[in-house]
């Protein structure tokens, strides 16, 4: 069974982080330890929110805690996503060192979260810099956007080709495998949007409809899912195939709805068994 240590934010209320990731890697039969760094009681999306940032110290001990029981061995990736500090950053890189240090095979999946083309950066100024230098040369898998895949590699990705020549240079950083999760070129057909997977000597492009949504936590449910179906099938176009497929399900049953927060719970069974809906094209 495939293990995730899955360091994230937890929310109370609504989808984000780990209260994203974990219940559709549980779903596909991911064995998941979420190690929370925030205890929000919803996401930062509403401008107001209330509960503990974790103090990195007390992540740290959370993680010792397992490797205490001796089962960092037991991890195939630790994932993280948004990191709410710089000194988390540390703690994520210490976690990835101990569990690569008892199972070499382990990977880093890291989505280097910052902002996007539409608000800019969201995050503390000191992580974007942090996540360039540090973090994503030690990462296996990275799940950038084009903005963050832009500035991780001090480009300024718009048609394929230049899309693609970041990916390479940001596989030159260390990540062996990229999933650009919104490729929004200025040629693409009107009202659609498309992810870009590169993994081994392949590249892969699947195009959807744009759903007039932004739903906070579908970025940390396609960074889960794209890491389970990569660890499943060492495929990543399988593996793009079928995250794109239940990531839209979920948007647009989200959309549907009329409510804010991902409607995850619902769409368990489109996670769970995705209808491969949309080709997935070499390029
Ligand atoms: O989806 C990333 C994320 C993670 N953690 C917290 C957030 C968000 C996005 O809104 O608010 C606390």
């Amino acid at each position: 069974m495939t293990t995730i240590l899955s360091i994230q934010s937890s929310v109370a209320y609504g989808h984000v982080g780990n209260s994203a990731a974990v219940f559709p890697l549980q779903r596909l039969g991911v064995e998941v330890w979420p190690v929370n760094t925030v205890h929000f009681s919803n996401h930062t999306g509403y401008g107001a929110w209330r509960g503990p940032l974790m103090p990195p110290e007390d992540v740290r001990e959370v993680v010792t805690g397992i490797e205490e029981r001796g089962a960092l061995g037991d991890v195939d990736a630790v994932l993280s996503g948004y990191q709410g500090g710089e000194q988390i950053g540390e703690v994520i890189l210490d976690a990835v060192a101990r569990t690569k240090a008892v199972n070499p095979a382990a990977v880093y999946a890291c989505d280097p979260v910052m902002g996007n083309a539409a608000s800019g950066c969201f995050v503390h100024p000191a992580i974007p810099v942090l996540l360039r230098e540090r973090v994503v040369p030690q990462a296996d898998l990275i799940t950038p956007n084009q903005f963050e895949l832009g500035f991780l590699t001090e480009t300024d990705p718009g048609d394929l080709d230049s899309t693609l020549d970041a990916v390479d240079r940001a596989r030159a950083m260390g990540p062996s495998t990229v999933l650009v999760t919104s490729v929004l070129r200025p040629d693409r057909p009107e009202g659609t949007i498309e992810m870009l997977a590169v993994h081994g000597d392949g590249a892969w492009l699947v195009r959807t409809p744009h759903l007039p949504i932004k739903a906070n936590g579908s970025g940390d449910v396609t960074a889960a899912l794209f890491t389970a179906h990569l660890l499943d099938t060492g495929d990543a176009a399988v593996a793009l195939g079928r995250t794109v497929s239940s990531v839209f399900d979920l948007l647009e049953r989200t959309h549907g709805s009329g409510r804010r927060e991902l409607q995850l719970v619902q769409s368990q069974h489109e996670i769970a068994h995705p209808r491969m809906q949309f080709e997935v094209e070499q390029v």
